[in-house]
Formats: structure tokens, sequence, C-alpha cells
């Protein structure tokens, strides 16, 4: 089992108890922990959840990340007024560091703070890679930094997976892949986690799928929905008749074909031979509300928390 070290601070707001009570816990003996030449205390999450289970404490807590104290009073204020710019800028400092233990804490405490994924997602991933992005074009970060980021990033929503809160199964299943040659993820990622929140099964073919493998797929799966992410396009009459194949396939048993992703949108959808081209994860999940008759999604309103 893979384990995390925390400091104090961390372990008392896992555990809803002060700093004072972990160090006379740890003084006492009755947490382990290490002392660094720092005089620093450093606890393994394990050990933590082990003494949690057997003294019967919850951990009800969550961790902040290890953000500044003046970054922790933004994160806090940013998340008590729904002000997702400013927590969108937090998001984008700490990815640029490249930690991507920073950046899981940072995404579970947003969404411990019923943050709902598809509005992290629209609202605080996207235009942060979209500043990280525009950083790269000015030359003042290096492609480099670039990759880092996108690398935590991605580590970081693996981390999260097992800790997303799923509605029960509304019998519909939905398969997302990024078309072949296409490395850009972490959108597809996110309208992956967007659904599996609201209950629909997901199979995550992610990036660089080839037509074939999507077609061999869908003819064994039928799955409700396929979404399809596209942010580059090198061979367009390729990628077209890709789409072409894709949608009457899955035209031809009722399902719904959805595309997304930055280049998308210079296409219409009878272009793309699909149902609809969503811009975010909110407008993939209306659509797919209207279209299946499913009870209404997180609300998409920028002050609203989530509603479920
Ligand atoms: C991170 C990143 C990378 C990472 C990708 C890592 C990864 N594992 O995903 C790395 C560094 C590897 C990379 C590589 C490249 N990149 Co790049 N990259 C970016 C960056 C900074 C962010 C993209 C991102 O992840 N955004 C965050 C997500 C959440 O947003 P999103 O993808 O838009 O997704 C949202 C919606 O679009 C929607 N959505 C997305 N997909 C889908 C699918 C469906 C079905 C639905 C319903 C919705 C949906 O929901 C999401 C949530 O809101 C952008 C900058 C930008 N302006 O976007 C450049 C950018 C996309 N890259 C670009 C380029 C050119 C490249 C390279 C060609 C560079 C090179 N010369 O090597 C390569 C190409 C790789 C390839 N063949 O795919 C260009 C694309 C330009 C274009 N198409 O005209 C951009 C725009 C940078 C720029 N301004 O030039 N890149």
């Amino acid at each position: 089992m893979t384990d995390t070290t925390l400091s104090t601070k961390e372990v008392a707001a896992l555990l809803n108890v002060t700093e004072t009570t972990i160090k006379r816990w740890a003084g006492e003996g009755k947490i382990p922990c290490v002392k660094t030449l720092g005089g620093h205390r450093k606890f393994s999450m394990n050990e933590i959840i082990q003494f949690a289970e057997k003294n019967s404490y919850p951990i009800t807590g969550t961790i902040p990340p290890p953000v500044t104290d003046e970054q922790l009073d933004q994160l806090e204020f940013g998340v008590h007024t729904r002000n997702y710019r400013k927590l969108s800028e937090i998001f984008f400092q700490e990815s640029l560091q490249g930690d991507s233990q920073a950046v899981f804490q940072l995404l579970l405490y947003l969404y411990k703070h019923h943050i709902n994924f598809a509005l992290i997602a629209d609202e605080i991933i996207k235009p942060a890679l979209v500043r990280i992005g525009e950083y790269w074009a000015r030359g003042e970060i290096e492609i480099s930094h670039e990759h880092r980021a996108s690398q935590a990033i991605t580590a970081a929503m693996i981390r999260l997976a097992p800790e997303l809160y799923r509605k029960p199964l509304n019998g519909l299943s939905a398969m997302c892949a990024c078309i072949e040659g296409e490395i850009h993820e972490i959108g597809l990622r996110s309208l992956a986690f967007t659904l599996e929140s609201e209950g629909w099964k997901v199979d995550y073919i992610g990036a660089n799928t080839p037509v074939d493998t999507m077609i061999s797929f869908i003819k064994r799966v039928r799955p409700e929905a396929v979404c399809v992410s596209f942010t580059v396009m090198e061979n367009e009459k390729k990628v077209l008749e890709g789409f072409k194949s894709v949608g009457s396939l899955i035209k031809s048993y009722g399902g719904r074909f959805i595309v997304g992703g930055f280049y998308s949108v210079n296409y219409t959808a009878s272009d793309l031979y699909c149902d609809h081209i969503a811009s975010s994860a909110h407008d993939a999940l209306d659509y797919l509300k209207d279209e299946f008759k499913l009870k209404p999604g997180p609300k998409k309103d920028i002050k609203g928390v989530q509603n479920d």
C-alpha cells in the first residue's frame, strides 16, 4: 500500500483535533512519528489511519493542501465565497510547482467542500491550464514546466478517483476516448469523472485511440453515450472519415455521439457526424440529461453549490 507523509498540522486537520493534542499523543507514544533534522514531526498516513480505526476516531477532516499561510487564507475565502477565479489562481500556482501531492490535496479539499467535479474542471482546472499555455506561448515558462504541471494534474486526478462520490448507477454507460494521435486527455478525464459522479458507468479508453479500436469497443459494449475528444488536428481527412464511421455505428443502435475538446469548436455537429459538440463538462451533462430524461445534474450556477 502506498503511504503519504503528513505534518502535525495535517494530522490535526484530518482527525479534527488541535495540533497540541497531536503533539501530546506523539510525545506519549500513542501515534508513531519521526522527527526531521529541523525538529518537525512527520507522520505516516497509514499509521494515522490504523490509530484512528483502533481508537474509533472518525477521519472526518480534510487535509488542507500544503500552501502558504497567505494562500490558505485565499483558499478558505475562495471556497467560502465560491470564487472560482481565485481558486483557479491557487490551482495554477500549485500545478506550476509540479507537486502532484499538493495538487491532489488541493483537488480533494475543493471536492470535499462540495465543489462538484464539473465545476472543478470547467472553472478551476481549465482556466489554470489555459493560463499555463499562455505563459508558455509568451516564453515566461519552459515547455518542461508545462509538461510537469500536466503530469502533476494527471497523477493527482488518478489519485482522486477512489475519493469521488458516485450517485447510484443510472443504468447508462459512456465510452470516453481521444482520437488517434491525441494526447491531451485532462479534459476527457474531467468529463469521465463528471459522468461517473452522476451515476454513469464510464469506460475510460483515454488518449490516442485508433478508430478501429473505438469501433470494435462500441460494437461490443454499445454504450449509450460515446464521448470523443480532440485538441489537435493533424490529418483532417482521416479524422473526418473516422468520425463518419463512428457516428454511423452509434446511430445504428440509437446511442448519442458527443465530441469535445479545444479544436472541436471549429466544426459543426454535422461536419463531425455527431449529435452534439460540447464546450464544457457542464454542457455535456446538460445535453445528456435532456436526451436521456435524467434528473438535473449539479448546478452550473457559478455561485451555486452542488445540489445533490
Ligand atoms: C496541458 C497541455 C499539453 C500537455 C497535455 C498533457 C495531457 N496528458 O493531457 C502536453 C504538454 C503533453 C501537450 C502537448 C502538445 N500540445 Co498542448 N496544451 C496543453 C494546454 C496547456 C492545456 C490543455 C488542457 O489540458 N486543458 C485543461 C482541460 C480541462 O481543458 P480542455 O481540454 O479544453 O477540456 C475541457 C473542455 O474542452 C471539455 N472537453 C474536453 N474534451 C471533451 C470531450 C467531450 C466529449 C466533451 C463533452 C467535453 C470535452 O471539457 C473540459 C472541461 O471543461 C493547452 C493550452 C490551452 N489553451 O488549452 C495546450 C494546447 C492545447 N497544446 C497545443 C499544442 C500545439 C500541443 C502540441 C502539438 C505541442 C507540440 N508542438 O508538441 C503537443 C501535441 C500533443 C498531441 N499530439 O496531442 C495547442 C493546440 C493548438 C491548436 N489545436 O490549435 C494549445 C492550445 C497551446 C497553444 N496555445 O498553442 N499539451
